[in-house]
């Protein structure tokens, strides 16, 4: 917002602006009875725009709500069905907004998926999870798969797929988690979780002194599974298919089920399943 804009927001706009809200009115509504009395319309969304966010912010707090932050985010309007990215095309199969979930065709390429996973191949050990209690980590017996961790940048693949991502999600390249790789075998899945650090556990300060919270995760699907292993998110139904070189996309604007990004990796029925996962802090992961 511009300076001479927020001189026109008075206290007396701003109340009136909150108390259409209170009133159950649609900021649409709202910002049309703007334009009706002679305001400009890019002014008009300005105003309402940072208004609404404080009075959001307010309530949040006085109601021990965590406060949003913001969460990386691709363009997805400047190329309609696909974003070009180093000359990388990438596909939109699907988009939703609340959670905010897309899934990315050929994100990574078929050579590349494969060169992925006989790098890490070599250094699989049985997956573990940071323990939030205290800051550990240990195997954890929702995740039945196996994993590792690339260091970010540790080879010239992982630096050129972070740099993809990165630029694809408009995100710092230094925000980001090393990529972390995983196989599940027939049976194996990863029970329905929250990628953010629960802010209620004792070894969540810990955690966030490296970075602050995860604000978003990038799930790349390595290969097809014969059957199963789909991504589930069960407050919206959504499956998304695990298929070769696709993506799915999920961001978290507060460490919050409020953003319903509970989600899941469905038992693999048959074949295996091998991802890589990229998550991404709201600062520096050094
Ligand atoms: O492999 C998956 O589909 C999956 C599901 C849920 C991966 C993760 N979470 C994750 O790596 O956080
Ligand atoms: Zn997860």
């Amino acid at each position: 917002m511009n300076s001479t804009t927020k001189q026109n927001i008075t206290p007396e706009l701003r109340q009136w602006i909150v108390d259409q809200a209170k009133a159950g009115r649609s900021p649409d509504d709202v910002l049309k009875s703007m334009i009706d009395s002679g305001w400009t319309e890019d002014v008009a969304i300005d105003a309402l725009e940072n208004t609404l966010q404080g009075f959001l912010k307010d309530h949040a707090k006085a109601n021990g709500l965590p406060v949003p932050v913001p969460v990386p985010e691709p363009d997805l309007l400047d190329a309609p069905g696909s974003v070009v990215v180093d000359g990388h095309e990438i596909k939109i199969v699907m988009a939703m907004r609340n959670p905010r979930v897309v899934v990315f065709g050929g994100l990574m390429t078929e050579a590349e998926c494969d060169e992925l996973v006989a790098l890490a191949r070599q250094r699989l050990a049985r997956s573990e999870t940071v323990v939030t209690t205290t800051g550990a980590s240990e195997v954890n017996v929702a995740r039945t798969s196996e994993g590792m961790f690339f260091g970010r940048a540790e080879n010239p693949i992982c630096a050129r797929v972070e740099e993809r991502i990165a630029k694809l999600l408009n995100w710092p390249l230094d925000n980001g988690e090393g990529l972390q790789i995983l196989r599940y075998q027939p049976g194996a899945e990863y029970k329905p979780h929250y990628d953010y650090f629960d802010p209620a556990q004792p070894g969540t300060p810990t955690i966030l002194k490296r970075g602050g919270q995860r604000v978003g995760t990038l799930v790349v699907y390595l290969n097809s599974p014969k059957r199963g292993g789909a991504t589930t998110f069960p407050d919206v139904h959504l499956e998304v298919s695990p298929v070769k070189g696709n993506a799915v996309f999920f961001s978290y604007d507060r460490p919050h089920p409020m953003t319903r990004t509970l989600h899941g990796g469905a038992p693999v029925l048959e074949g295996e399943k091998w991802v890589a996962t990229k998550w991404m802090r709201e600062g520096k992961f050094e």
